[in-house]
């Protein structure tokens, strides 16, 4: 088990999801201070201090946090379903993404195409081992293989997290194929 992982859920719970569960509020750009945030985990019992939240933004193994340069505002760098303004620009992607589901949402992925449920985008990978890690999430993974390249010509927008998600606000089903494994 990764280090500190049950802080490191609570942390993303309040820092993309549900901040009240501790009563802080997160602006607009999704930051918070990180001592009040300190102070509202400890408030909550956690076993929490500037070391060991510096330690699980620097380990987490897929960067899911940010620190700001004054050292002094946190905030999660992408996985959000409260509205942030996370400034990202919209990038030329690879020709090709991916995309980690299950077999249960399939045929309403195939028929709807990907939409974002409770996130603010849809999460893309450049490569297939991650997508197989996000689909195995929920069971036997399904990949999707996705025509970015396609997509982007037809002018749909494309934008990289800081810790290289892809993240997009729908795919279209045309775009969609099921790869053979
Ligand atoms: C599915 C984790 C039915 C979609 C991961 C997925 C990722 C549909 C689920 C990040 C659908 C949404 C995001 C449709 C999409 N009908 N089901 N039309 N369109 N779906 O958790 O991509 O560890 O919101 O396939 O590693 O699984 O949290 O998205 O199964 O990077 O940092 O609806 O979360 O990162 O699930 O995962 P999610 P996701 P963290």
């Amino acid at each position: 088990m990764e280090k500190h992982m049950h802080l490191s859920k609570f942390l993303s719970l309040i820092l993309r999801h549900k901040p009240e569960v501790v009563g802080i509020n997160l602006d607009q750009d999704g930051w918070c201070s990180v001592d009040e945030l300190i102070e509202a985990m400890q408030k909550k019992g956690k076993e929490i201090n500037r070391a060991v939240l510096d330690e699980i933004v620097a380990i987490d193994h897929k960067q899911r946090y940010s620190i700001d340069d004054t050292g002094k505002k946190i905030r999660a760098n992408q996985g959000h379903s409260i509205n942030v303004n996370l400034d990202l620009k919209s990038l030329v992607p690879p020709e090709v993404l991916y995309h980690g589901t299950v077999e249960k949402y399939l045929d309403d992925i195939l028929e709807k195409g990907l939409v974002k449920g409770q996130r603010q985008y849809v999460h893309l990978s450049k490569d297939l081992e991650t997508a197989r890690k996000v689909g195995s999430r929920r069971g036997q993974p399904i990949i999707l293989k996705i025509d970015s390249q396609n997509m982007y010509k037809d002018g749909y927008k494309f934008y990289l997290s800081e810790n290289k998600v892809w993240l997009c606000e729908f795919v279209p089903n045309q775009y969609i194929s099921k790869m053979k494994l």
